[in-house]
């Protein structure tokens, strides 16, 4: 098989450990902390999990040393969107186990959780390992979004681990998997005590963050991707003079890539949809926002620009997210009313919302451009979420605004030219080379869920912290996922769930974000980041991102 230059050298690239795990296996000491509480709702959470409610801290270092050379057998789930770095976890847990005990052995589910319903797995060997160290992609065992609910799932879930022998799985996910990781853990705890389950914060998105996790991993690398390609195009604007760039960004509801993009990239204007919501802003605001800002640059003769959107937007404008939650609803009502008259015309389509939806709801339905309303009725994802990636927020935004400048020129208020394009960053950055900073945080996180498992704990999520720091000086350790859970209402009933972590507006990325925003919006102050750099000085090469360090500072 052809492989690039920078594959083949990539393969040579030895990930770095924090210092409390890159002692000889019987050196790894463990210290534990006080027991733990949820994030909220204790008594409802201590209910639900019984048997991994309340577990306490663990850290690696030089404490009390546990035995961790026994022969074990773990499965490997990577669940959900990719994230750069999957394979990395795969290999520190894959080294890990082999150094703890050579007869060990690593299975990988393939397709995701749905490979551990239905024991569909392959044995990873050093072989196959190899071919995939520090490279992006989740290809190796793939993945999936299956999500495992059912009491028939639970059980053959089990089935499977005794099947294969298994002392443990380890669940490589976001925020709703790993509140499956903890519902399993749990299950498992109940069904064949001593079946661990391990989990390991995944996600381009950011907001699977607390105090235990940092971030989560492949947020790194993407968004450096999104920002080297959105400072190419701020070049070419600024060269061109003729166009505004409307750029939307992955990260379904958070807007921790836009934000962190901007910091990186000082465009004119990035959105924040938290920040919409808090201002109850509507459509229509937010047009007006964008064209303010347009005809100020144009007034100084510059009709160009770049504009960053973050892919949740629509779903934090306070009447476009009442619209989605009535239509939700209504089709999750109708199901087999909806599925009939979702064969017949868009008219048709509409006429029989406008006579479900409520009045707001209806008239702004019904003054959406079609492509957009149509993508409004697209299937929900498993987990019953809007599949935002699809809603084309970057086209519904230039077609509001090119009107908008329409009516301020007939007006006599706007004197400028306006030209747009649409651009989406998404999948272009969830499959890259894994950065160094990915390259060595994967690798730990993947240890570390070996040590945890060595340790014969359960219901952890591998934990590794103190990020800003060089990788020896890392924490590794782990944190029950019950601590991070909290009650929320999710299709008509309260669930146990891992809290989503928003950007905070009061966090140190949104202030500095804000500090400076008015004057990227009217003087061109473009910053070219560049490519991801996998070799060179490490103030470079391993720089983690402007978020990490605005918030953990050293
Ligand atoms: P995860 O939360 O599973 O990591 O997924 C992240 C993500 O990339 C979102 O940013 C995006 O909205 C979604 O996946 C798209 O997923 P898909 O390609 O399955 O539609």
């Amino acid at each position: 098989m052809d492989i690039s230059v920078l594959q083949k050298l990539r393969y040579g690239y030895r990930p770095k450990l924090p210092a409390g795990l890159s002692r000889s296996i019987g050196e790894i000491g463990l210290e534990y902390g006080a027991p733990t509480e949820a994030a909220a709702d204790q008594e409802a959470l201590r209910g639900l999990f019984k048997h991994t409610y309340g577990k306490p801290l663990v850290t690696f270092g030089p404490g009390k040393q546990a035995d961790m050379g026994g022969k074990l057998a773990v499965g490997v789930i990577l669940s959900g969107g990719q994230a750069p770095g999957g394979h990395n976890v795969i290999a520190g847990l894959f080294d890990g186990l082999k150094k703890g005990n050579p007869e060990s052995k690593l299975y990988g589910f393939l397709g995701g959780p749905s490979g551990l319903i239905h024991n569909r797995t392959v044995e990873i060997t050093a072989p196959m390992m190899d071919k995939y160290r520090n490279t992006g992609g989740f290809d190796m065992i793939g993945s999936g979004r299956t999500k495992i609910e059912t009491a028939e799932q639970f059980a053959s879930s089990l089935e499977t681990a005794r099947k294969l022998g298994l002392s443990a799985v380890v669940i490589i996910g976001g925020d709703d998997s790993n509140t499956n990781a903890a519902l399993l853990a749990e299950y498992f705890e109940a069904h064949a005590r001593g079946l661990q389950v391990i989990g390991c914060p995944k996600t381009i998105d950011g907001d699977l963050k607390n105090e235990y996790i940092e971030t989560s991993f492949g947020f790194d690398t993407a968004v450096k991707t999104y920002s080297e390609l959105i400072g190419n195009i701020e070049r070419d604007a600024n060269s061109a003079k003729k166009y505004w760039h409307f750029i939307k960004l992955m990260g379904r509801s958070a807007s921790h890539i836009a934000l962190e993009c901007a910091l990186q990239t000082q465009p004119n204007i990035c959105l924040i949809s938290e920040e919409v919501e808090a201002k109850k802003q509507s459509l229509k605001q937010i047009v007006d926002q964008l064209c303010d800002s347009i005809s100020r640059r144009a007034a100084n003769g510059e009709n160009f620009g770049v504009i960053l959107i973050p892919e949740g937007l629509v779903e934090f404008i306070p009447e476009m997210k009442a619209l989605i939650e009535e239509l939700n609803d209504l089709m999750a009502a109708n199901e087999s009313e909806f599925a009939e008259v979702e064969k017949e015309s868009f008219r048709e389509i509409s006429a029989w919302l406008a006579r479900k939806l409520t009045g707001p709801s209806e008239s702004l339905f019904l003054s959406l451009p079609e492509a957009i309303a149509k993508q409004l009725l697209a299937d929900r994802d498993p987990h019953g979420n809007v599949q935002v990636s699809r809603i084309e927020t970057e086209k519904l935004l230039i077609g509001m605004v090119e009107k908008e400048l329409a009516d301020r020129k007939a007006a006599g208020t706007y004197g400028g030219s306006f030209s747009a394009l649409g651009h989406f960053f998404g999948y272009e950055g969830r499959c890259a080379f894994p950065s160094n900073f990915d390259a060595d945080y994967c690798y730990s996180l993947g240890f570390s869920g070996f040590a945890l498992i060595a340790a014969g704990l359960t219901g952890y999520i591998a934990s590794v912290r103190n990020l800003t720091a060089p990788a020896d000086q890392w924490i590794a350790g782990g944190a029950p996922l019950t601590m991070m859970m909290n009650m929320e209402r999710r299709h008509g009933a309260q669930k146990p769930v891992i809290r989503k972590a928003l950007v905070e507006l009061e966090g140190e990325p949104f202030k500095a974000f804000a500090r400076d925003r008015e004057s990227w919006a009217l003087t061109t102050s473009y910053l070219f980041p560049g490519a991801i750099q996998y070799f060179g000085p490490p103030e470079l090469a391993d720089l983690p991102t402007r978020t990490l360090r605005l918030e953990h500072p050293r």
